[in-house]
């Protein structure tokens, strides 16, 4: 990972992503994000799959989602 994050910064995002993928399969899907941001307009997470998801897979990996909260 190339991530010039602060540890503690690094360790908050890792809580967040675990918060998020609700069954715990290391990915976060629009379905997990959409339950733990029930209130995320429709345009914000297309906005967020288009910038985050780089490997285009539908699913955010924890690199994915340090990368693009970072
Ligand atoms: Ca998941
Ligand atoms: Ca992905």
């Amino acid at each position: 990972m190339t991530s010039e994050l602060p540890e503690e910064r690094l360790a908050e995002l890792k809580s967040a992503f675990a918060a998020i993928d609700a069954d715990g399969d290391g990915y976060v899907t629009e379905a997990e994000l959409r339950r733990h941001f029930p209130d995320l307009p429709p345009e914000a997470l297309a906005e967020l799959s288009l910038a985050a998801d780089t490997d285009q897979d539908g699913r955010y990996s924890l690199e994915e989602f340090i990368r693009a909260m970072a």
